[in-house]
């Protein structure tokens, strides 16, 4: 497995490794782009601080000692998140979507990743308290497509606590 990370996109048996890369080319499969190469960059930009916040949540999922878990967590949850929620809502005031009436790739990534938040942190609705977050949320996910998903889909183990490693997993 390329890098020996998931998610891996196979397609005609050739791997395409990192999420944002699979993002960006199934964005141009099926038109998922903003529409001009400005909202493109802006975008990116949105998506690269969603890349950076889901790397922090990521930090708790791998901790271990269970104290520095509830404080990196804590942390997480009361400083790190509403910072990032608070930008983004500055972002979401001009329409439906990042950018405008379109929906592009980046409005999934961020509903996604979310999510993927959620289940890291144990918490129904990271978004709540920053409403136009939580309306692009539910827009996303009322898309038909990604509705029908979401009820069909198998279920997540993002939620769950990775393997333990080394001496954790030798019980030392
Ligand atoms: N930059 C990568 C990060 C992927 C990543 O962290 N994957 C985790 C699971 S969510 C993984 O495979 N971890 C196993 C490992 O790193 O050994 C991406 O965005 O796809």
């Amino acid at each position: 497995m390329p890098w020996g990370q998931v998610p891996v996109l196979y397609i005609n048996g050739e791997p395409l490794p990192q999420t944002v890369a699979i993002c960006r080319y199934l964005a141009e499969l099926y038109s998922l782009k903003p529409s001009t190469a400005w909202r493109c960059a802006r975008a990116d930009a949105v998506a690269e601080a969603v890349s950076d916040i889901t790397n922090r949540a990521a930090t708790v999922r791998r901790a271990t000692d269970p104290g520095v878990k509830k404080v990196l967590r804590a942390e997480f949850l009361e400083t790190r998140l509403p910072e990032f929620l608070t930008q983004l809502e500055e972002k979401l005031n001009e329409g439906q979507f990042l950018c405008g009436e379109q929906v592009c790739w980046v409005d999934i990534y961020l509903a996604t990743m979310l999510e993927v938040i959620g289940a890291i942190c144990r918490v129904d609705d990271p978004s709540a308290g920053f409403p136009r977050t939580a309306a692009l949320v539910s827009r996303v996910r009322s898309i038909p497509e990604i509705a029908a998903w979401i009820a069909r889909r198998p279920p997540s183990i993002v939620g769950e606590d990775p393997p333990a490693t080394g001496a954790a997993a030798e019980g030392k």
